[in-house]
């Protein structure tokens, strides 16, 4: 797939010097293109809506660092919070101002939550707040839904079997979606279906009483964007509430993308526990949970349930993050990101619809997923069912004319306030070139 014009000598170099010393010759696994096959670009510089890659290549980015650069790279605003904070120090190990400021800027955007505590991704958010909920309700089980991603803790890595609960009766027995995680963790993890309101009925009807929470991303990225029904949506809800399960809306990608308030502003939900991470940090390493303060002061120092971490709530991330934040208060991209959005998936269908290729184009906000099949995906396994090698062609077709997608079928693509006019119509050009090769 490699294009003669475009020289990747020094990305391909480095790629098979850091294959010699970091597993894969990446920090994490999506990023060694895998999905898509060839040589990843290792990244030199980013501004804007662009990166340029080790060879000097510039590219249109649409993957904005998997969701935090919501304000396109290096936005001056957090570039000079950033210099800022350096003239005080790195990390002190002790409570800071900016913890306290960041933690109100969060908690005014999402009124349901009185308290929200810091660590360091959206992994330790989400494995924090699960632990919470444990320790909270005093029950075990927990539930999570088939192609959602909630990060990498052990009850977390979890799919289920075939004996998936859906309405028939039976019991989920869940297997591990990962080596190293003990079937007695997995079985700890209930998997149902998203937008399967029945089968979760039925979960629930079984297990319930022993449900501590159900998770789920309140719009999915992470098997390319599917969108909640309301039957979904009011089925979590009253579930949890019925049985005194918590429901945690892991926002971790939508929070502050879809608007201020993230998904929970947006679809109007009313979760127990929210987990943070990527734009509250600004690009540095932020990850939160919170929620209502009964809830809350269940954790240490204050309560029973343990969580700590050596940077969690590092005031060079802080500044980064209240940055970011305060940027997207005082200039709201959201009503560009949704007109760009809109434009984009417009562009983009009819081209495909011009060549006759079936795709499926999934969008909200500034979340996109070109679905290459027929019909609609709502589910995971309608998402599951897209022609991979097609896309494939597709990824690689952008890449060599300088557009950079997300190198997996099931991933979101995201776009920036610093996408404008110009990056449309190179896109949709691009586009446009590619699929007659297609
Ligand atoms: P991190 O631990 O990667 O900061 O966050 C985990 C996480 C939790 N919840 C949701 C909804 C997420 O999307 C993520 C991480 N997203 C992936 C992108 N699909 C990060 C990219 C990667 O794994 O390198």
């Amino acid at each position: 797939m490699k294009d003669s014009t475009t020289p990747t000598t020094r990305s391909e170099h480095l790629f098979a010097r850091a294959q010699q010393v970091i597993p894969g010759g990446v920090n994490s696994p999506v990023r060694a293109f895998k999905a898509v096959g060839g040589t990843p670009r290792f990244i030199a510089r980013a501004q804007g809506a662009y990166l340029w890659d080790a060879d000097g290549n510039r590219l249109l980015d649409y993957v904005g660092s998997w969701g935090p650069m919501i304000l396109g790279h290096n936005h001056p605003a957090v570039v000079e919070a950033i210099r800022a904070a350096l003239e005080e120090g790195l990390s002190y190990g002790a409570p800071t101002e900016r913890e306290v400021v960041l933690a109100e800027k969060v908690l005014q955007a999402y009124p349901g939550c009185d308290q929200i505590r810091f660590v360091s991704s959206g992994t330790e958010a989400t494995m924090s707040a699960l632990r919470l909920a444990r320790g909270y309700t005093g029950r075990d089980l927990i539930v999570k839904f088939r192609g959602n991603y909630h990060g990498h803790a052990d009850s977390l890595l979890v799919q289920a079997g075939s004996g998936l609960l859906t309405g028939s009766g039976g019991t989920a027995r869940s297997a591990p979606s990962s080596a190293g995680v003990p079937e007695a963790f997995a079985e700890l993890t209930l998997v149902a279906d998203y937008n399967d309101p029945e089968g979760l009925k039925a979960l629930f009807a079984q297990q319930g009483e022993q449900i501590a929470a159900v998770i789920f991303e309140p719009v999915v990225g992470n098997a390319g964007v599917i969108v909640p029904t309301n039957e979904f949506l009011e089925a979590l809800h009253r579930l949890t509430q019925e049985y005194g399960a918590l429901l945690i809306a892991d926002e971790v990608m939508t929070g502050f993308r879809l608007a201020p308030g993230g998904a929970v502003e947006l679809l109007g939900l009313k979760p127990d526990l929210v987990c943070w991470g990527k734009i509250i940090g600004g690009g540095l390493p932020v990850g939160a949970y919170g929620g209502r303060a009964e809830i809350m002061q269940q954790v240490a120092p204050l309560g029973p349930v343990y969580q700590a971490g050596t940077l969690s709530g590092n005031p060079v991330a802080m500044a980064a993050g209240i940055a970011t934040l305060d940027t997207l208060l005082t200039q709201p991209p959201y009503a560009h990101l949704e007109r760009y959005g809109q434009a984009l998936q417009e562009g983009l269908a009819g081209i495909f619809r011009q060549a006759g290729i079936p795709t499926t184009i999934n969008r909200v906000g500034s979340m996109i997923t070109v679905f290459f099949r027929e019909g609609p995906v709502s589910t995971y396994a309608q998402a599951v069912a897209s022609d991979t090698q097609r896309f494939k062609q597709f990824f690689h077709g952008l890449l060599q004319n300088g557009v950079y997608w997300p190198p997996s079928q099931f991933e979101a693509a995201f776009f920036s306030a610093a996408h404008t006019q110009t990056e449309l119509e190179r896109t949709l050009e691009v586009v446009e070139q590619v699929v007659r090769e297609l």
